[in-house]
């Protein structure tokens, strides 16, 4: 099976904050999930480099916008391997073959009917980048989102008929009620097409910076309808001399925050199906990371930077971190004094600990090679019973929290059972050498079939500690499933103390 997995394209009007990281470690961790299913995986991510919010962070700067998304891109790119985020490909939309592939298919939808010319007037929001509905202008004609005056626009455009559309989105959110998770952002996507569809203005000839229309190029096309294909067309160039598009599309998984769901869950779907193509599968919508009781953004200035704390904590501590902390899906405040605190009580002692603790015994009673031939311990196997099965169910649901919450379960399950067991006690016991064979096996089975489940959370961490356990392969396994009798070896602190700031 193909598992082709999507992060927004990020504007570079600015540079990433950990926002941006949430989001593009979430579909990180489903493709590295995902890859440990051995199913056939595509991971995009990429940056939004057209429209108003870029042309206009460039004037500002007083740089061309290309410039400025040169510089941007790069950083976005730069970031990801220092998350440790595995994606297939990294999409530009100024890559002339995106902008190729976007003017065939909106070609397709011209030819299909499905624009007309026509008048605009209404607000619009320079900084969205989106004309606003009666009911999303705030007070005094100004935007809700910036709190900055709209502008009144007068215009000729091409219009995307959106409203043609009510009855065939109603039928899609009928016949596919997991086209978006979670459940309550499904139903105000729904609410939404409800309410009535109007229809979008699809260019502008006002516009500076923007891929222009095939059949009219005295218009460029508004930058949400070059940035939604990019899911489409980052296929057909991704990899030299090969078209992946029959092999990926449609998408399986499209991963965003709420900011984007209209445009995803309304307009993405209307737009695939006016050009005849198939929709993605499923979209999983999460909260806003906040810091204190605000959202972390650009435009109002409280963004942490991922390069610094990825300097302090480390990529799997800041992975781990924001998917224990903020339940996948809701919002949820983050600050560095609850960095520091999961990072000790639970990084550091429940699993690190863990970890030194049971390859140190191994070593001591055993010279470092796990005892065989020793059965599953039955009270273990009873907490392990159906954990595998629930985690790859939560993961196929994109809940990735809950996901996480069912592999430390485990975790703490194993702090139990060496309190339970007490091993150094029963090294001392030498009348009863089995029973402390069986337990040094159940650690360390349990050991590696947590770590495996931790795998996409803790990439880095995993595979010192998998090496470790002399387990080479990063399928998911059972408890018991691998007989014993292999060398393990020590392992340095998995997670140091850090350093205090000052
Ligand atoms: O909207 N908490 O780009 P963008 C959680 N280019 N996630 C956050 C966040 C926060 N505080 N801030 C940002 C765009 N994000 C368009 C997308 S897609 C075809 C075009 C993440 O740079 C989150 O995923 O404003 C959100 O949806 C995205 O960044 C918006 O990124």
């Amino acid at each position: 099976m193909s598992f082709y997995v999507t992060t927004p394209i990020y504007y570079v009007n600015a540079q990433p904050h950990l926002g941006h990281a949430y989001t593009t470690i979430a579909a990180d961790v489903m493709a590295r999930h995902m890859r440990q299913r051995g199913e056939d995986v595509f991971f995009l991510t990429g940056t939004d480099e057209h429209g108003e919010p870029v042309a206009q962070a460039a004037e500002r700067e007083g740089v061309t916008p290309r410039e400025l998304a040169d510089r941007n891109a790069a950083r976005f790119e730069a970031l990801m391997p220092q998350l440790e985020v595995s994606n297939d490909f990294f999409i530009r939309t100024s890559d002339p073959r995106h902008g190729e592939r976007v003017q065939q298919v909106m070609q397709r939808v011209h030819d299909n009917g499905h624009v007309y010319l026509g008048t605009y007037e209404g607000w619009y929001c320079p900084r969205c980048a989106d004309f606003k509905t009666e009911n999303e202008i705030a007070e005094g004609n100004t935007c809700p989102i910036h709190h900055i005056p709209l502008d009144r626009e007068q215009e000729e455009n091409w219009f995307f008929r959106l409203s043609a559309f009510q009855e065939r989105l109603e039928a899609l959110y009928e016949e596919r009620p997991d086209f978006v998770v979670p459940d309550f952002r499904r139903n105000e996507a729904v609410a939404f097409v409800e309410q009535g569809l109007e229809d979008v203005s699809l260019s502008r000839p006002k516009l500076k910076w923007g891929m222009r229309l095939p059949w009219d190029p005295g218009q460029r096309m508004y930058v949400w309808f070059d940035a939604l294909l990019n899911y489409y067309t980052a296929l057909s160039f991704a990899r030299e001399g090969e078209d992946l598009t029959e092999r990926y599309w449609p998408a399986t998984l499209h991963v965003m925050a709420k900011d984007i769901l209209k445009f995803h869950a309304v307009i993405w779907p209307a737009l695939l199906i006016a050009a005849g193509l198939e929709l993605p599968r499923r979209m999983t919508i999460h909260g806003f990371l906040l810091m204190g009781e605000k959202k972390m953004s650009k435009s109002l200035g409280n963004v942490l930077d991922p390069f610094e704390v990825i300097d302090r904590f480390g990529a799997d501590a800041l992975r781990f971190y924001l998917f224990r902390e903020v339940s996948f899906g809701q919002d949820g405040s983050i600050s560095t004094a609850g960095f520091e605190a999961r990072y000790e009580t639970e990084l550091a002692n429940d699993y690190g600990n863990l970890a030194s603790r049971v390859l140190a015994m191994v070593e001591r009673y055993r010279a470092g090679v796990v005892p065989a031939g020793v059965p599953v311990d039955a009270v273990l196997a009873e907490d392990f019973e159906g954990a595998l099965p629930r985690f790859r169910e939560l993961l196929d649901r994109a809940e990735l929290s809950q996901a996480l919450e069912e592999a430390w379960k485990l975790v703490r399950r194993l702090n139990r059972y060496v309190e339970e067991t007490r091993p150094w006690e029963l090294a001392k016991d030498e009348a009863d050498p089995e029973r402390l064979d069986e337990v040094l096996y159940n650690l360390i089975e349990g050991l590696r079939v947590t770590t495996l489940m931790l795998v996409p959370f803790l990439p880095r961490t995993s595979e010192r500690l998998l090496a470790a356990l002399g387990e080479e392969s990063l399928e998911l396994s059972e408890l018991g499933s691998r007989p014993g009798g292999q060398a393990v070896e020590r392992v340095p602190q998995l997670f140091p103390k850090i350093e205090t700031e000052t």
